[in-house]
């Protein structure tokens, strides 16, 4: 059964799953994150896949991030819940055995990026801008974004993206090694499909080895700064800066942090 917020479509060697909340910009709410959960494992059987896809639906956002509306009320243990369930969805696709290719069309934001980290490549349309908000809410990323985007793009990037919520283009994106690829926008789906064409062409084993020791060497980082992550983000939701950040972004006004 597909979930109506994560359709899935097949070709022979390519499946694509596509988060479809276009009135939220596609954000991350637990029907999503459940649902991608659930179709990733389904995927694992398909012997016949070669490569798996992530994209957004509508013409403005892969993702906005996680679901600023649904996380505003929740309490501590219900935020746990979300947190978890958010990293298990990112460690699902990061830990599927075939290469997995986020399609970034229009905004990758907070929890939208993670989860483009979590994929294996970043393929960008020129429009699209990508960023780790979250100080601006009074959080910080908690779908793995801090450790993905070290482990991808080094220190300072890392530092810089999360410390100044900045929102880059995807050409600064790839100058910071974040975006793998930037196509035009009128020619994204033909290059997309193109080098998505390519990768299908390579031995499947050797990719699935490649994705494996490419990981696994640096397991042991991401899994004890994941934790860290984590329990820094719980913490944070605990403050008033936190209830003031997303107060203010539902109010479509300027948040005014205190440090409590
Ligand atoms: N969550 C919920 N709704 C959203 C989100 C979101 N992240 N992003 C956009 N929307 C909604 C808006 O509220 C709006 O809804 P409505 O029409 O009902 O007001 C609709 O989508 C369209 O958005 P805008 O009107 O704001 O469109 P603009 O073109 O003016 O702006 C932006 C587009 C710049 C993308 C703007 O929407 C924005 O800044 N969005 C929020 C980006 C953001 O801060 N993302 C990070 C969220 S926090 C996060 O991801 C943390 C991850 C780890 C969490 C762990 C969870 C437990």
């Amino acid at each position: 059964m597909e979930t109506s917020t994560v359709q899935v479509e097949h070709t022979d060697e390519i499946s694509t799953l596509t988060i479809s909340r276009p009135e939220s910009l596609n954000a991350l709410n637990t029907d999503v994150l459940q649902g991608l959960i659930l179709e990733v494992e389904k995927l694992q059987n398909r012997s016949q896949l070669r490569v798996l896809v992530l994209k957004g639906a509508g013409s403005k956002a892969f993702v906005a991030g996680a679901d600023i509306h649904s996380m505003h009320q929740l309490g501590p243990r219900a935020i746990a819940d979300y947190v978890e369930l958010g990293q298990r969805a990112m460690r699902a696709i990061e830990c599927f055995e075939k290469p997995v290719v986020a399609a970034v069309d229009g905004y990758a934001l907070g929890g939208g990026l993670e989860l483009a980290l979590a994929a294996d490549l970043i393929l960008a349309s020129s429009k699209s801008k990508l960023g780790q908000p979250e100080v601006n809410l009074g959080i910080i990323p908690g779908f793995g974004g801090t450790q993905r985007l070290l482990l991808r793009c080094g220190t300072g990037a890392a530092r810089r993206l999360v410390l100044s919520g900045d929102i880059i283009t995807a050409e600064e994106g790839f100058s910071l090694g974040l975006v793998d690829k930037v196509f035009s926008d009128e020619e994204f789906e033909d290059h997309l499909d193109k080098y998505i064409a390519t990768l299908c062409s390579k031995a499947p084993l050797a990719l699935q080895e490649a994705k494996r020791v490419l990981r696994e060497s640096q397991q042991g980082q991401l899994l004890s700064g994941l934790r860290m992550e984590v329990e820094a983000f719980l913490k944070l939701f605990g403050t008033a800066d936190r209830e003031e950040g997303m107060e203010a972004f539902l109010a479509k006004r300027e948040p005014k942090f205190q440090g409590r």
